[in-house]
This record gives C-alpha cells, sequence and structure tokens, in this order.
C-alpha cells in the first residue's frame, strides 16, 4: 500500500486551519529572495495609499544583530515600516553609493537618511517621541551613556565575540578570552541589578534593545560552541530575570531568532566548529498552538517555494526512479503537507507506521524521498527570515515527531 493513500488534510484546508490560529502574516515577494517580507504589526495605523514613514534596509536573511535592533525598535513602537533586502554577498552599488559606511542597517526616517543602529534608534526617539528613553531626566542621560558604551567603551562585544570565535587550539588563550568575557558579562550583570525592574533602566528602554541581539546570540552558541552556558548559571541572576522579561514582550519574540538558526549560522558563515551538541528545542515553544499554526501557514501559504527549494537544493532528485520527477515531486508535498498537517492537528493527526510499520509500510524510496524533505527542512528554515522564532521552534519539534514515523 502506498503512503499516499494515508488521509491527510488538502494544502487548501490546512491553511484555512492554520490562519484561523494565528495572525502572523507575511509578504510575498515573487521571484525574490528571500521569498516573503514581515508585515509590521502597526501596518493597519497606516491610512490608505500612504507610504510607511520608515525605510528600512536590512540583510536579506535576517541574520544582522544591529538590523534587529532597529526592527526591535519599529515593532516597540509601532511605527509602520517597509523593508528593503541588501544582499551582503553582493551589495548593490546604488546601496554602496548612498550608505558612506556600506553597512546595513540603513533608513530613511520620514525622508531622512540615517544609518548606525544607534543613529537610527536615537533617530526614531527624537521625531516619533522617547517612549524608549526614560522620562526622568537623570536616567534618560544615564540611557544615552549606556547606549554609547555598548558597542565601544566597554568593549563586551569584541571580547565576547572572539572568545565565541578564537580557534579552540589555543587552550591557555581560549582561557584567557573566557576570564576576560566573565568579567565583562560580571559588569552587565551588576548594571542589570543597579535599578529595581528586570531591565537595565527603571523602564525597558533601548539599552536592552542594543544588547539584547547580541546576548541572544550568546547564550545560544556559547554552550554549544565553548560549553559556557549564561543562561540558567547561578552566577547571572539578573542576566537571566532579564531574559524571561523579554520573552514575554511580543515585538522581541517577533524580531529575535532561534536558538538552532544561529548555531547553524555560526558554524556556516563563521566556520566555528561545535564541541557540543545543539541546545534543546524550547518544548513549551513546540506545543504552543499559535507558533504551530504560524508554522503550518508558512508552509501552506509558500509550498511552492518551499517544494522547489527542496528539489533544487536538498538532493532528493538523485532519487528519480528512470528520471520521473513527478513522483519525487509528489512526495515531497505529501510529506511536508504530512508536516503541515501534523502542526495544526498535533497528536490526534495518525502518523504513518514506518517502513517497518507492517501491511501499511511504505514504498523505501518514497519514505528516503519523505525523510531527506523533512531533515533537509529542519536545517533550512531561518528565523526570523521564514517564520518567527518561536514558528521554526515549533517547526523543528513537529520535524522531530514526524520524521521517525516515516523512515
Ligand atoms: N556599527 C554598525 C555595524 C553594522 C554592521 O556591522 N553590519 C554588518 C552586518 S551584521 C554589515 O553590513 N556587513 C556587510 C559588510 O561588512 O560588507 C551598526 O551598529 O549599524
Amino acid at each position: 500500500m502506498s503512503i499516499f493513500s494515508t488521509t491527510i488534510s488538502s494544502w487548501e484546508e490546512i491553511l484555512e486551519t492554520a490562519q484561523q490560529n494565528t495572525s502572523a502574516r507575511r509578504l510575498k515577494r515573487p521571484g525574490q529572495a528571500p521569498s516573503t517580507a514581515p508585515i509590521p504589526s502597526s501596518y493597519h495605523k497606516l491610512a490608505p495609499n500612504t507610504k510607511p514613514p520608515v525605510l528600512l534596509y536590512r540583510d536579506s536573511n535576517s541574520w544582522c544583530p544591529f538590523c534587529e535592533r532597529v526592527w526591535f525598535a519599529l515593532e516597540e513602537k509601532e511605527i509602520p515600516f517597509e523593508t528593503e533586502f541588501i544582499d551582503l554577498s553582493n551589495k548593490p552599488k546604488w546601496y554602496t553609493d548612498l550608505v558612506p559606511t556600506t553597512l546595513v542597517p540603513g533608513a530613511y526616517v520620514n525622508g531622512k537618511l540615517v544609518y548606525e543602529s544607534k543613529d537610527i534608534l536615537l533617530e526614531l526617539e527624537e521625531q516619533f517621541g522617547e517612549t524608549l528613553l526614560p522620562e526622568n531626566l537623570e536616567e534618560n542621560a544615564i540611557a544615552r551613556q549606556w547606549i554609547e558604551d555598548v558597542d565601544q567603551a566597554n568593549g563586551f562585544r569584541d571580547i565576547a565575540y572572539k572568545f565565541l570565535r578564537q580557534p579552540p587550539e589555543d587552550a591557555n588563550e581560549l582561557e584567557k578570552l573566557e576570564t576576560e568575557f566573565e568579567t565583562k558579562l560580571n559588569q552587565i550583570e551588576q548594571t542589570l541589578g543597579k535599578y529595581p525592574g528586570p531591565f537595565f533602566l527603571p523602564t525597558f528602554s533601548l539599552v536592552d534593545i542594543m544588547y539584547s541581539p547580541h546576548l541572544d546570540r550568546l547564550a545560544a552558541n556559547l554552550p554549544v560552541y565553548r560549553g559556557y552556558h549564561i543562561k540558567e548559571n547561578p552566577k547571572f541572576p539578573h542576566i537571566n530575570t532579564w531574559f524571561a522579561a523579554l520573552k514575554k514582550r511580543p515585538a522581541y519574540n517577533k524580531v529575535k531568532s532561534d536558538n538552532i538558526t544561529n548555531n547553524l549560522l555560526l558554524r556556516r558563515r563563521f566556520s566555528v566548529e561545535p564541541i557540543g551538541n545543539s541546545l534543546p528545542l524550547d518544548m513549551a515553544d513546540t506545543e504552543h498552538i499559535e507558533y504551530r499554526a504560524e508554522a503550518a501557514e508558512r508552509l501552506s501559504d509558500n509550498r511552492e517555494i518551499a517544494i522547489s527549494d527542496v528539489l533544487k537544493n536538498s538532493g532528493v532528485l538523485s532519487l528519480a526512479v528512470d528520471n520521473e520527477v513527478s513522483t519525487v515531486k509528489e512526495s515531497v508535498d505529501f510529506h511536508l503537507r504530512l508536516l503541515a498537517d501534523y502542526l495544526v492537528k498535533g497528536n490526534s493527526q495518525l502518523l504513518p507506521g514506518g517502513r517497518t510499520g507492517g501491511k501499511e509500510s511504505i514504498d523505501p524510496i518514497i519514505a528516503a524521498i519523505g525523510a531527506i524533505t523533512l531533515a533537509y527542512l529542519r536545517n533550512r528554515i531561518c528565523a526570523p527570515r521564514d517564520m518567527s522564532a518561536g514558528a521554526a521552534t515549533a517547526l523543528r519539534g513537529a520535524i522531530d515527531k514526524v520524521l521517525p514515523s516515516i523512515y
């Protein structure tokens, strides 16, 4: 019996159920990479046929921590914006002519060109009200000083990334870097303890936004690449309370990356070798219906792109018998649909019994195509480029359940 006889919903049915369970939507970008762009949560505030007040130039893979700061602030301040993606491996001349540093992020804020993440953040405060700076004058001055310090004066970022990316052969050097890094991290821990509440200042501010993309990446990567833990480390209670408070902010959950994306990126982009396993998935996110629905919505709504990407890049076509591409395509389609259906239905979706699952066992080539498709997708998905971090975690968690049922 063929696996295709397993009853699963149509793409249209899955999309409909998914959209009932999440408000997350993306803009399609036909023929372009990335194939979708986020829609700002504040878009509804924009009068019809008006341009958003901000145009953000950011990296096409959404990996850049500096761009993440700006996106975070735009979401917090509920400023509608448009995104233009810049391919950093092949920056267009118009962009390098426009922006003196040639780096992303860059932005037009009500027609004014601004670059350098810190300066864009301050410009947004200037033009849209100081909602992310304290009202109290003394605290306001401290915030501005700390914002200046994050990237330069306190040296935290340089040491942190050196520690993370240093080739591990030289054990002494690595130990020295770890000590220097911990000293810097301790300073952040002390700074977070200066005011009551979980944030750097009495209220959430640009200082939190300046630190979050970097501390997030370090907390995801250091355990895997250096065996060093920031999260759940009793040495850093304030930093851990700060992470927990960030996780409650909708804007943060929209713009952040997930641990696996961060882990894969470090290896691929910076060729750092892991010394341990990837961090376990956040199980709460894998069960969250809103995240599961978002992942299913993305997969269903963007299925043509997903299927052609799997066919082109995963190696499945090598399993085509007599060059019969349509059977491979059908199998890729089927397994993605099985996954999307499982995401919206959860454990009530009856999964196939696997290659050795008795009478209903699957044709081994079909099962192999399914296994490749899902294993490829697990590492291909990149948050927040393709979906939110929570949805990416739910998707990877669902793949971990579906994969063993087919192969
Ligand atoms: N100080 C800058 C740093 C920006 C930056 O380093 N951007 C990187 C991406 S993460 C970039 O544009 N790299 C492209 C290049 O170096 O050509 C800021 O805060 O905006």
